[in-house]
């Protein structure tokens, strides 16, 4: 869908930036365009910086939407009932689709998908550290959605309002399907804790694991945030990752109250003068040692990654194949 105007590059090449030189007339109708709010399309000379910084952050963003699907999948042949698992499955297709609407848009900057698909693999790219988590019980795949995709609506919606038009468009779509996501978990949750004792048990101690990693997916503080002045300076980012973190809290203590578990803070506090709830640290230290590959399942999560893509070699083979013969019959027919 955003590929109309543009010719994107074939599969293993990168393509070179469509305007190499920057000059201040160019520059400074681009800082006109993000200062009047506006967009900024695939057709548009942008700064390489700028087109850097998108690629980075979409395909990262489009690496942990397929990646997400692993810890949830691992769950579908092990629902409770025909109801959870036909939920399950479409949400985690869902994922899939939101990996590939990411995708298109990244490539609309003029980087190839096996590019990005090679980082992934390689292990060079990043993704959420989110997913080098286990889901140990079924509560996980309803704490995932309350809080895991809770936290990625708060981190997402104004990502619809980003500088960059086809990353916008795309989260548009992205942020309602995950809201649905979000609500699914919830319900199922509440129905867990209207169940045994056991059951509450396992969603208290699914919600104790958690809790904390979903607070570090909003990434580091602002003060030591690489990237976050200048994105939010061009209009990619519109909110810190502190100020999202606190909202995230925000909204999800009461949430918290009305399912009747407790989140594990001692220092979960309302703050009258702030208007805000008070939060405990975060192990930062846990959460690089996760980004930088040594999470509890980053190698686990990529092996399976690496493995799916090679076992649909045939499909991307076959979609080409039939691409080309019809290809050859127009052009057959035109002649
Ligand atoms: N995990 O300067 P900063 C989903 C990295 S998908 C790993 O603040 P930035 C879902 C960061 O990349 C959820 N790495 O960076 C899917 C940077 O490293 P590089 C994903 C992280 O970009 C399926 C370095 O730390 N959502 O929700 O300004 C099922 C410094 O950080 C993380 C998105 O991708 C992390 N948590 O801000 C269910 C949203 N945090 O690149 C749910 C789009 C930071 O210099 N992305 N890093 O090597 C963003 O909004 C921003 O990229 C971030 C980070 C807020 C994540």
């Amino acid at each position: 869908m955003y590929t109309q105007a543009l010719s994107i590059p074939d599969e293993g090449r990168s393509v070179k930036p469509i305007h190499p030189k920057e000059s201040p007339q160019q520059i400074q109708a681009f800082e006109d365009r993000i200062a009047a709010d506006g967009r900024i399309e695939p057709q548009d000379w942008m700064p390489e910086a700028y087109r850097k910084t998108l690629v980075r952050q979409i395909s990262q963003h489009a690496h942990s939407e397929i990646v997400g699907m692993l810890p949830e999948g691992n769950w579908i042949s092990r629902a409770p009932s025909l109801k959870r698992k036909a939920i399950l499955i479409a949400k985690v297709q869902d994922e899939a689709g939101h990996g590939q609407y990411l995708y298109s848009a990244a490539e609309t900057l003029g980087t190839a998908r096996s590019d990005m698909l090679d980082a992934l693999h390689s292990g060079k790219a990043k993704y959420s550290s989110i997913f080098n988590y286990p889901t140990l019980s079924w509560a996980d795949v309803g704490v995932i959605g309350w809080l895991v995709d809770g936290a990625a609506i708060m981190n997402q919606i104004p990502l619809c309002r980003c500088s960059y038009g086809p990353y916008a468009r795309a989260m548009i779509r992205v942020c309602k399907e995950e809201s649905f996501h979000q609500r699914q978990g919830y319900e199922s949750l509440l129905a867990m804790m209207q169940g045994t004792q056991s059951q509450r048990d396992m969603v208290q101690d699914a919600v104790n694991r958690w809790w904390w990693k979903c607070l570090a997916m909003f990434g580091p503080p602002d003060t030591d945030s690489a990237h976050s002045e200048q994105s939010m300076r061009w209009g990619i980012k519109r909110i810190s990752n502190d100020e999202l973190r606190q909202k995230f809290v925000d909204a999800t203590v009461p949430q918290a109250k009305v399912l009747g578990v407790s989140l594990p803070d001692p220092h979960l506090k309302w703050n009258e003068a702030r208007g805000h709830y008070d939060f405990g640290d975060i192990d930062w230290d846990e959460f690089w040692q996760t980004v930088n590959g040594h999470g509890p399942c980053n190698r686990e999560r990529l092996a399976t990654r690496v493995k799916a893509h090679a076992q649909g070699q045939w499909v991307r083979d076959a979609a080409l194949a039939y691409a080309q013969k019809q290809e050859r019959k127009l052009q057959q027919e035109a002649a």
